[in-house]
């Protein structure tokens, strides 16, 4: 999303949420390869279904030589309720902030998938957890796995293998039921009509043999990113806010979302727009000059671990706890992510170059958390952003309640190359979804119409010639239902 902030996604923070019966088309340069997905970020929608995943292939993959072809798998926790009423439910002032476990876990969507596969071939499993809430444990029975190598193991080619995801019960409060079955199941295929058995029973001490993030290096080996200009210290804390709920906050404050989407706040406040006081305070908005290496240390006061998401950039952990144990990069380039594990009662640091002109939501993406107020804006190099983006009606923000009408205000990129040659209308477009509805009632119009028609003509038809349907003999039904007489009563 480098240059185009505008179209990052984020519901009153990037853009006004799409109305129903309208589209947005999202305009961007995919020139950053590797395994994603997308989501909803508005309203806590995405838990029930409204994401998926997108893969952006890399033309030079430098692993390519090594894997003859790519599984694609997901991995999600699942609710049988759905997020506007389990809401109402989170959102009571006698629920001391225990999330909602989910009912049920999946890959792919569904239970029990089932990935062919053919043996000594070499196969690329692309990976995400496009769960609302829990961290995943995944394995394949009986095979290593590289990350980003090959698959060196040999097995039975006439036998299945399960495939396993197991929620992490570390993301769960003691305090609620948790689900009855932690695991998520599929198979790795060789032989469709062999047997597909259970998975082997495990002790939950799995996460012993976890990966350790930290000990990934990007290929890249890109320095560690200094000196520091600025430092920015967030803690992780939960408190009672006025509306008798508890609420996670980024340190004092528990996000809000504003009236006035913060990137419109960005583009119109001018030269303002570079002191945090022109954002609504709910949105706790920090303020980054253009180029400057910003450290971000989060502390987590609490026992729960969070994922921790910054839009935008791609950062280097630099440090991680875990009890009383530091880890570092240990001479290597640290790893860049955009999502960071903070373990419980533990911290994390990462670093990034404020060289992306744009308005960034940080969250916890636990869906739970982010509705309830872990969430922070980071509004980045804001007098360069002025110069890419600017608003088709500056004035129209003055009445913040009304910016997102729809029509009234278009974020428009002054700066065309970004994106390329890009022959549609992006941004918010009024109309252009043809609603099902309306179509689907000209569809039965026009089967009645044609129907009626043909009813007229095969009366005019039978009233000059023999019909197939005068030949059958007409039964008086009442007739017929009638007690015989003959019969004793
Ligand atoms: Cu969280």
């Amino acid at each position: 999303m480098n240059g185009t902030s505008q179209m990052d996604g984020t519901s009153y923070v990037s853009q006004c949420a799409v109305p129903p019966g309208s589209s947005f088309v999202y305009n961007f340069k995919a020139d950053q390869a590797g395994t994603y997905w997308y989501h909803s970020h508005e309203k806590s929608q995405y838990p029930d279904g409204l994401r998926g995943m997108m893969v952006i292939s890399d033309p030079e993959d430098p692993y390519k030589a090594q894997y003859d072809q790519e599984i694609v798998i997901s991995i999600s926790d699942w609710y049988h309720g759905q997020m506007p009423d389990l809401l109402l439910k989170f959102d009571q002032p006698d629920n001391r902030m225990r999330d909602i476990t989910p009912d049920s876990n999946l890959i792919n969507d569904t239970v029990g998938a089932k990935f062919e596969v053919v043996p000594e071939r070499t196969y690329l499993v692309r990976l995400a957890n496009i769960g609302g809430f829990v961290g995943q444990y995944f394995w394949i029975q009986n095979h290593a796995m590289t990350l980003l190598a090959e698959d060196e193991a040999k097995e039975d080619a006439t036998a299945n293998f399960p495939i396993v995801s197991r929620m992490d019960t570390g993301s769960f409060s003691s305090h609620v039921p948790w689900p009855k079955n932690l695991d998520a199941v599929a198979w790795l295929t060789y032989d469709t009509e062999a047997d597909f058995p259970d998975p082997d029973v495990l002790e939950d001490k799995e996460s012993a043999y976890a990966l350790d993030d930290m000990a990934l290096e990007p290929l890249d080996k890109q320095p560690l990113l200094e000196p520091v200009d600025r430092t920015l210290a967030i803690d992780i804390d939960m408190k009672t806010q006025e509306d008798g709920i508890i609420h996670w906050l980024f340190n004092t404050i528990s996000y809000r979302t504003p009236t006035l989407p913060s990137l419109f706040a960005a583009l119109a406040t001018g030269p303002e727009a570079t002191d945090p006081k022109s954002f609504e305070r709910s949105t706790q908005t920090f303020v980054m000059e253009h180029g400057q290496i910003i450290e971000v240390t989060m502390n987590n006061k609490h026992m729960w671990k969070h994922p921790l998401h910054l839009h935008g950039h791609n950062f280097q952990v630099t440090k991680r706890t875990k009890g009383l144990v530091e880890t570092t990069p240990e001479g290597r380039a640290p790893m860049r992510r955009d999502t960071i594990n903070v373990n419980g009662h533990g911290w994390v640091a990462f670093r990034f170059r404020a060289d992306n002109p744009g308005v960034w939501l940080l969250h916890c993406h636990m869906e739970w958390h982010a509705h309830s107020g872990l969430k922070a804006t980071f509004v980045e190099a804001p007098l360069q952003l002025q110069q890419r983006l600017r608003l088709s009606n500056v004035s129209a923000t003055l009445d913040p309640s009304k910016a997102c009408d729809p029509g009234r205000v278009q974020v428009i990129s002054s700066i065309e190359e970004s994106v390329g040659v890009f022959d549609g209308t992006d941004g918010l477009t009024r109309h252009a979804y043809l609603h099902p509805t309306p179509l689907l009632i000209a569809v039965i119009a026009l089967i009645c119409s044609l129907g009626l028609i043909c009813a007229y003509l095969w009366r005019r038809s039978a009233g000059t010639q023999e019909g197939i349907y005068s030949r059958v003999p007409m039964v008086d039904i009442e007739e017929n239902d009638k007690p015989n007489a003959a019969e004793p009563p």
